[in-house]
């Protein structure tokens, strides 16, 4: 059995003072420095979006933050604008061992939003991520990061159905929780058969 951490973009962004701030995003960051010791792999992913992102509000005429609109794959939350390429808020945690085995970037694509580290935000667009793991014969991922009910969940799931022995250790996550979001995360997780961990810190 060969197991891997993937690292769920643990960027500035999404700690205080971040664009788009988890509260206690920045918490994850001393946990998941000493669990990656456990893996044999570790992967991380980041946020990484055009600055006309889609899924930015400020690009939709007559919506504001946090409003959900039909994009021509599905539903999409509009965010603030966060993790643009190159710029402060998209650098990973200063203080976030980069011991990675492989950064996979997600969400450049102008057109698409893509929370899951496997597929993009239409579920069928892949990221190659499985391609990388089935060719390392890893089999078990444990996954952390930010935010629990977007980013880690929607990849837990991916992960779950693509057969995986998938393990989300909630003690180094922290969620957004919108309207509800962090629930419905958490029910779908265990209905799909991801193993949780922990409590919400
Ligand atoms: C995320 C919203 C937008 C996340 C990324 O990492 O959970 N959430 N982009
Ligand atoms: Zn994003």
């Amino acid at each position: 059995m060969t197991k891997a951490l993937i690292v769920i973009d643990v960027q500035m962004d999404f700690c205080p003072g971040g664009a788009l701030a988890v509260p206690g995003g920045d918490q994850v960051v001393a946990p998941i420095n000493a669990m990656m010791a456990q893996y044999d792999a570790v992967l991380m992913t980041q946020d990484w979006h055009p600055g006309d992102h889609s899924s930015f509000a400020s690009q939709h005429r007559d919506a504001a933050e946090y409003d959900m609109i039909e994009m021509p794959y599905g539903p999409q939350v509009l965010w603030p604008d966060h993790c643009v390429i190159d710029s402060a808020g998209a650098q990973f945690h200063p203080d976030l061992h980069l011991r990675g085995d492989l950064i996979l970037r997600k969400g450049y694509r102008r057109e698409i939003d893509s929370y899951s580290a496997f597929f993009e935000n239409d579920q069928t667009t892949t990221t190659g991520l499985h391609g990388y793991l089935r060719d390392r014969g890893i089999t078990e991922l444990t996954l952390v990061g930010l935010a629990t009910d977007f980013c880690v969940a929607y990849s837990a799931l991916d992960a779950a159905r693509l057969g995986y022995d998938a393990t989300v250790d909630l003690t180094a996550c922290r969620a957004i929780d919108l309207d509800g979001s962090l629930d419905v995360a958490l029910t779908n997780m265990q209905k799909a058969g991801v193993h949780l961990l922990g409590g919400q810190g």
